[in-house]
């Protein structure tokens, strides 16, 4: 029945489906499906002028972008990043045998909090990993400085980010490297898909070379490299959905500003405002419900919007840090990282994309108030 579709958190944009095939048939003409690709080129092109970043490196999913980031860098021993992200983030870490150190995140933007990083730091430390949670910039200054005073490499996971603008300039052309994904769930999407940002030639050379086996030529090979292409269907889907991105992220922004509106003055909810000069991409809409004050705990409001067929998810919990790989670490120990502690009992992502009704939106918040 159209009056209760369920809503989920999240639903990919597809562009019309004539436009995808006309791609499609270039496609089975050319029976060039991957490995660099005409689409893949372009897409790498246009993705560069888009975003405003010098180097991009395309990836079949954000994943092993993050994987082969670390590679790239060689990073090794301890690597400094947040509980309060997506299991990939930490799992990357884990893939190259690097131990991860959680550091508590910050109450206001629920990102790496850099007050705790310098303490986390040991003669190990190679590199830090924060994560712009939601799509809302880090302290790239803060991090930048500590980095550098310590000789530590920094890469970003930037998965919940695309077009973000720090004062006009992209968040991606902050740290060594920056690793984006276009999952299906994610603003951009390429069905699977992910990238690296760089900033010089010589790096951008040696990730394409490490992405497809470590061959720099047809019979030598360098490193030992994983298969982790973008293939020609997904990079046409990624040149189709650039034609949309722009309209796209309006109405996310349309969708968060009504749901501001009508969730404003709620006792015990909060949610997460606009940052100054930044321009976001309104990846997710989370709110934070204290129980004490909303009359409900968050997992109670879950279940009651469950019921109406809206499905939030609980972005992050459990924390990283609380999953069986990892709650041995010393970092990783209750009490540790409180302010990541409580907001993981606390979040609820509500429904967000590009197709949502407003309609839709108010039937959220109508659920949340009654
Ligand atoms: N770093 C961070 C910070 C990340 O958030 C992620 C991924 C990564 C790294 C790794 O990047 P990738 O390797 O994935 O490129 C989803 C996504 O699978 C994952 O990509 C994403 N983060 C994470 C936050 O969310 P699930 O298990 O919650 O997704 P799932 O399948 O439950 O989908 C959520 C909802 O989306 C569904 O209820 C309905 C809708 N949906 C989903 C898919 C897959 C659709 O309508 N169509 C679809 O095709 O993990």
């Amino acid at each position: 029945m159209q009056t209760n579709k369920p809503i989920f958190v999240t639903q990919p944009f597809l562009p019309p489906l004539e436009e995808f095939q006309e791609y499609l048939k270039q496609i089975w003409e050319s029976k060039w499906l991957t490995n660099n690709g005409k689409f893949h080129q372009e897409l790498e092109k246009a993705l560069c002028e888009y975003l405003g970043v010098k180097y991009i490196s395309l990836f079949s999913n954000g994943t092993l972008a993050l994987i082969t980031a670390l590679q790239e860098l060689r990073i090794t021993g301890e690597v400094i990043t947040t509980p309060y992200s997506f299991v990939a983030t930490t799992h990357s870490l884990w893939w190259n045998n690097i131990k991860p150190v959680f550091v508590d995140i910050e109450p206001e933007t629920l990102n790496i909090d850099p007050d705790k990083i310098e303490a986390a730091i040991t003669p190990n430390t190679t590199a830090i990993m924060p994560v712009h949670v939601y799509g809302n910039p880090c302290n790239v200054q803060r991090i930048k400085k500590i980095a550098d005073t310590y000789g530590l490499k920094v890469i970003y996971d930037a998965a919940h980010t695309f077009g973000v603008t720090i004062n006009n300039n992209s968040v991606l052309n902050f740290g060594d490297l920056s690793v984006m994904s276009f999952h299906a769930t994610k603003v951009y999407n390429t069905f699977e898909g992910g990238a690296i940002v760089c900033h010089d030639e010589a790096t951008k050379k040696r990730i394409d070379n490490l992405k497809n086996f470590g061959f720099i030529n047809e019979t030598t090979v360098v490193a030992p490299g994983i298969n982790a292409k973008m293939n020609e269907v997904q990079a046409a889907m990624g040149l189709i959905q650039l034609k949309y991105i722009d309209a796209n992220i309006e109405k996310r922004k349309q969708i968060t500003e009504l749901y501001r509106e009508k969730l404003i003055g709620i006792n015990g909810l909060v949610f997460l405002d606009d940052m100054p000069n930044v321009k976001h991409c309104y990846s997710y809409f989370p709110i934070l419900i204290d129980k004490d004050k909303f009359g409900k705990t968050r997992d109670e409001l879950y279940e009651k919007l469950k019921e109406k067929n809206i499905f939030g998810r609980r972005y992050f919990y459990p924390l990283i840090s609380q999953f069986p790989t990892y709650k041995g670490l010393d970092s990783a120990q209750p009490g540790k990282l409180p302010v990541a502690e409580k907001i993981t009992e606390q979040v609820i992502c509500l429904p967000i994309y590009s197709n949502l009704s407003f309609g839709d939106v108010e039937k959220v918040c109508k659920c949340i108030k009654s």
